[in-house]
């Protein structure tokens, strides 16, 4: 295996562990993926979205869905009982070939995933930026071999944010803002208020607008999170799914624990593979994969 590789795989194992002692140190407890479920996120709408298909199994005359993310389960966990959680999951998005030369598709990916009971937007912030920043003095410190193999010079990263809205991004930039904001920056910045799915909770106060936000990388590494206060109230979330024109049949199970109560919550999602591209400064996400997963490359092994 070439040095390069190896460096990759070497920052990415470093990154999984820090994260994983990050969640413990903040209280969450971690839980296990799961692969195969009778419901799993939809991914839209989301004008970004090009996943060309769910994928899915039939096994003993159920149909099962392969999880495209987490997010169904976390809330249902977090109506368990449980305050605080993250799983590090194996999402499979079918996305269409024309990603592959984008840089940040893949078609398999590991997401961390965390929620938190009655928590609001600023409270995943300020935990994302810790972690961000504390992840780099990290890497820096341990990974000095590898960052020099791979001629990567992190940047020192500071919270808080800077925080924008994809409506001003879009006037300063155009629709495609997400490229020329992130290479226009050095620090990661939030965007706030993001069309998309039925579980991220409208704005009361501000009909047609909505209480999510993504992270993005800086220095054209784009998108890393995407996470938002949760829609909880049963009618609305009935009503949104009606409205996006998805069939309520596919969320029996997830709709029949929101009919007796979801409880409030904010977390979101990053993939590890992105934060591994961004950290070792690869230029495709693909290359920090021992086994590639990028659409329109055909899987060797
Ligand atoms: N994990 C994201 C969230 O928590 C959802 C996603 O990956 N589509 O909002």
């Amino acid at each position: 295996m070439k040095d390069q590789k190896k460096s990759y795989l070497k920052l990415t194992s470093g990154i999984l562990r820090y994260t994983t002692d990050f969640f413990h140190r903040s209280n969450f407890t971690q839980l296990m993926p799961v692969i195969l479920s009778s419901v799993t996120d939809p991914l839209g709408p989301d004008p970004g979205s090009t996943v060309i298909k769910t994928g899915e199994i039939e096994y003993l005359g159920q149909r099962l869905s392969l999880t495209q993310s987490m997010i169904l389960h976390k809330q249902i966990a977090i109506k368990e009982g449980l305050e605080r959680i993250f799983i590090i999951s194996p999402n499979v998005r079918l996305e269409h070939p024309m990603r592959r030369e984008s840089g940040k598709h893949l078609f398999e990916f590991s997401q961390v995933d965390f929620e938190i009971a009655h928590a609001k937007q600023e409270d995943v912030f300020a935990l994302m930026e810790g972690f961000m920043a504390g992840l780099m003095t990290h890497m820096d410190a341990h990974y000095s071999d590898e960052l020099e193999t791979l001629g990567r010079k992190l940047p020192r990263i500071e919270g808080p944010f800077k925080i924008y809205s994809t409506y001003e991004l879009a006037e300063k930039y155009g629709p495609d803002w997400e490229m020329q904001a992130s290479l226009g920056s050095s620090q990661p910045f939030w965007v706030l208020d993001h069309k998309r799915e039925f579980y991220d909770k409208d704005d009361p106060s501000r009909p047609g607008h909505h209480l999510n936000y993504d992270l993005v990388y800086p220095e054209g590494y784009c998108e890393a999170l995407s996470g938002a206060e949760r829609e909880h109230n049963f009618s609305l979330i009935m009503e949104k799914i009606e409205k996006h024109g998805l069939d309520k049949s596919r969320y029996g199970p997830y709709l029949d624990v929101a009919k007796t109560g979801l409880v409030p919550s904010a977390g979101g999602g990053f993939g590890v593979e992105r934060l591994s591209r961004f950290v070792s400064g690869a230029s495709h996400v693909g290359d920090v994969q021992l086994f590639r997963r990028v659409p329109g490359e055909p899987v060797v092994v």
